[in-house]
């Protein structure tokens, strides 16, 4: 008698809120559907969901992106990585750029990402690693009173991101045209601070690094209580770190998480590569949905979209 043609996925908790490692699938290879059915749930349930020893290349990291949704251009202000549009090459040895700060990517726009796919291509002997929180028990963790604040809220994210805010400033050249670059097109967006989950229904927190202040607040203001918030996020027991080595890759729900890149590796190399999904606007608790107020994510969004697509992510 034939095995029936079904894969079983090991699906292991990394920490107790947030992470699991899925053991049993080949990414390079043509996942059969009920595969990716089943990495799909696992990344809804656990947030971040890693991989250990894959054998992408940009070519077949795309592929794999593509059993998800579209993949975005590389980024909306930062060049792909040449010969490969959609990838975001982050070779921390060559720019110095650092995600050393707590942020959902690409928050500044009116669609944020879906998630992001990241696949390691080299790694320092030590250090490097990268956290991830769970923004859905960070709301669900916040005293009832401030829950019903948050669910009221309003927040502007921008591009703009002040880098000497919070630490000082790199201030190597290599650092400053990171930052031009980053900051050459402005993208400013107004998102509830709580939004419907499009796929689970939960209510997450959308803040991070790219949220300045909330809609109708003073900048002081709004930092004590982005602090307070964000100190639900960050809180250690929320969140999950992950040693890297080379070919491992993780998938975050970008709609339900935060991330940190840690620098604690000095002038090592280390390089990572991204692939991002285009995602939906967000929409509040009664059903309002996010508001541009400068710049058009409609290129980043769409520019790699398949005939077939749909427009299924509008
Ligand atoms: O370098 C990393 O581990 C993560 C960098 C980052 O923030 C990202 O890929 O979105
Ligand atoms: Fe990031």
């Amino acid at each position: 008698m034939s095995a029936p043609a079904q894969t079983v996925l090991d699906i292991v908790k990394v920490a107790g809120d947030i992470g699991a490692e899925i053991h049993g699938a080949d990414l390079a290879s043509d996942l059969p559907d009920d595969t990716v059915t089943a990495i799909r749930a696992a990344l809804l349930e656990h947030k971040v969901v890693f991989f250990r020893g894959q054998d992408l290349d940009e070519a077949s990291h795309e592929r794999f992106a593509r059993g998800f949704g579209t993949p975005t251009t590389a980024h909306p202000t930062v060049p792909a990585l040449e010969g490969a549009p959609a990838v975001l090459d982050l070779d921390y040895g060559k720019t110095t750029s650092r995600a050393n700060h707590w942020h959902t990517d690409v928050t500044f726009v009116q669609r944020p990402p879906l998630g992001s796919i990241l696949r390691a291509v080299t790694i320092p002997p030590y250090g490097g690693d990268t956290v991830w929180a769970n923004t859905a028990t960070a709301y669900a963790n916040l005293p009832e009173e401030l829950r019903a604040l948050a669910d009221q809220l309003w927040v502007v994210h921008s591009n703009q991101y002040d880098y000497a805010a919070y630490k000082p400033a790199d201030d190597t050249e290599a650092a400053k045209r990171h930052r031009a670059v980053f900051t050459s097109v402005a993208y400013e967006t107004e998102h509830p601070v709580v939004r419907v989950h499009p796929e689970s229904g939960e209510r997450v927190l959308v803040l991070g690094g790219f949220a300045r202040r909330f809609v109708g607040w003073s900048a002081e203001d709004s930092r004590e209580l982005l602090r307070l918030f964000q100190s639900y996020v960050t809180e250690l027991e929320n969140t999950v770190r992950w040693r890297w080595a080379p070919g491992d890759v993780a998938f975050w729900d970008n709609r339900a998480t935060q991330h940190y890149a840690v620098a604690d590796y000095g002038t090592l190399p280390r390089r990572v590569q991204r692939i991002t999904l285009a995602g939906d606007v967000p929409v509040s608790v009664n059903g309002t949905h996010s508001r541009v107020v400068t710049g058009d994510d409609t290129t980043y969004n769409t520019a790699l979209a398949l005939p077939d697509d749909g427009g299924g992510h509008a």
